[in-house]
């Protein structure tokens, strides 16, 4: 993608993002039960009724690749992984879905909305899952391009208001211990300390109208830019 601009370096390594005239690249992240999916939903739609072309993924997922991958991660009866392994599999499933869908939309002039992005993998399998957070910024390179979002929008969420939300069967890694959720929590909230890219902090325990709200004024904020650069 040439029509990018460089913004960060983050070991040692050059990430960017999407400028006119491609479209924006939007990031919902945060641990399970944050409201994620309800709110990425509610903003494709607000963005549709203003006029955009949207492209909604899930990551992982969103491919027939991805779909095979999510499935093998996250289903409750499938196949160990060792953590190694785990982290390549989301990062397959990622770079899949970059070249066949992510690209080719951001290119149309298509805003991207995608659940969960790069941050994930560097949480979930890095602060939680113990491996060097260098050593997945390194492979995430490799599986994004150096494409990052032009913003990601990190939803925090207690402890209790996650629980209440995940009332459904838990996946593979929803089914974590409670240390290893605390620890994604955590990470999350350590993250936007040096984050190579646009990133804001939501609270997630407010009300679902509330939290769009705020997630609005941040999204209005970043087009407005990007539409300036
Ligand atoms: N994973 C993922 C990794 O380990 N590494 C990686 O690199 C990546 C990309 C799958 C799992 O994979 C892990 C993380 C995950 O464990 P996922 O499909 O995104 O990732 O799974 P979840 O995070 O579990 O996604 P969910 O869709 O299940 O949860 P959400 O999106 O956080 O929550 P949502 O919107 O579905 O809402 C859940 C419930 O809460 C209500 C909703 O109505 C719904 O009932 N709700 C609220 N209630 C009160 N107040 C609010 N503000 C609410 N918002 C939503």
């Amino acid at each position: 993608m040439s029509d990018s601009s460089q913004i960060s370096t983050k070991s040692g390594l050059i990430w960017r993002t999407s400028r006119p005239p491609h479209g924006l690249f939007l990031c919902l992240d945060g641990p399970d039960g944050a409201g994620k999916s309800t709110q990425a939903a509610r903003l494709c739609q607000q963005l549709r009724s203003d006029g955009l072309q949207v492209l909604a993924v899930r990551d992982p997922g969103g491919t027939p690749l991805g779909d095979r991958l999510r499935s093998l991660l996250l289903d409750r009866d499938s196949v160990e992984s060792c953590p190694r392994a785990e982290m390549l599999m989301f990062m397959a499933s990622r770079a899949q879905l970059l070249a066949e869908q992510v690209m080719p939309a951001l290119e149309a002039g298509t805003c991207v909305v995608t659940d969960r992005f790069l941050l994930s993998t560097l949480v979930y399998q890095g602060t939680a899952g113990g491996i060097d957070p260098a050593e997945i910024w390194r492979v995430g390179h490799a599986a994004t391009a150096g494409l990052m979002p032009n913003l990601t929008l990190l939803l925090d969420v207690s402890r209790e208001a996650a629980k209440n939300r995940m009332e459904r069967t838990r996946d593979r890694i929803e089914s974590r211990p409670e240390s290893y959720q605390d620890a994604v929590r955590q990470g999350f909230r350590s993250s936007i300390l040096d984050f190579p890219a646009p990133i804001r902090q939501i609270n997630a325990d407010l009300d679902p109208e509330t939290v769009f709200a705020h997630i609005l004024t941040e999204v209005r904020h970043v087009m407005a830019e990007h539409s300036r650069t």
